[in-house]
C-alpha cells in the first residue's frame, strides 16, 4: 500500500487586493488551505511604496488546531506630501511543519488611497481656487 500525499498546501489571502486610505488603515485575512503537520509562521515583506507598512500581522503563526481560521493583517498608509496613489505588494512566505519543507506564498497588491497632498479634506479644494 502507498500512501499518497495529496494534501494542497495553500496560502490564501482574503481579498487578493486592498485600498489602504492615506493616514489611515486597512486589513485582509490569511488563511492556510490543508491542516499543516506542525506550527506554522507566516512571515511579510512589502515591495512598493515604502509609505505603506505592515503594522499588524507581519507575522503570524497557525497551529495545527487553528489553521484553517483567518488570522488578519492591517496595513497603514502614511500621510506624504504629494497627491499621488503608491502601490506596495506585500508577499507572505510560509515556514515551518510541512509548510517549511514545502513552501508557499501568497501577495496582497495595497493601493494607497491618496486624496489630499497637505493632509486637508478634499472637500476644501474648490475653496483655494
Ligand atoms: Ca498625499
Ligand atoms: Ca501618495
Amino acid at each position: 500500500m502507498t500512501i499518497v500525499d495529496d494534501d494542497t498546501r495553500g496560502l490564501f489571502p482574503s481579498p487578493g487586493s486592498v485600498t489602504v486610505p492615506e493616514d489611515g488603515t486597512e486589513t485582509y485575512t490569511l488563511v492556510l488551505e490543508s491542516k499543516p503537520t506542525g506550527p506554522v509562521t507566516v512571515a511579510a515583506s512589502r515591495t512598493g511604496d515604502s509609505d505603506i507598512t505592515v503594522t499588524q500581522g507581519a507575522s503570524l503563526t497557525f497551529t495545527t488546531n487553528n489553521w484553517f481560521q483567518p488570522q488578519t493583517v492591517t496595513l497603514s498608509a502614511a500621510a506624504d506630501a504629494d497627491s499621488a496613489s503608491g502601490t506596495a505588494t506585500i508577499t507572505h512566505t510560509t515556514s515551518g511543519g510541512d509548510y517549511g519543507t514545502n513552501s508557499v506564498s501568497a501577495t496582497v497588491t495595497a493601493t494607497e488611497g491618496d486624496t489630499s497632498d497637505d493632509g486637508e479634506d478634499s472637500g476644501n479644494w474648490s475653496r483655494r481656487r
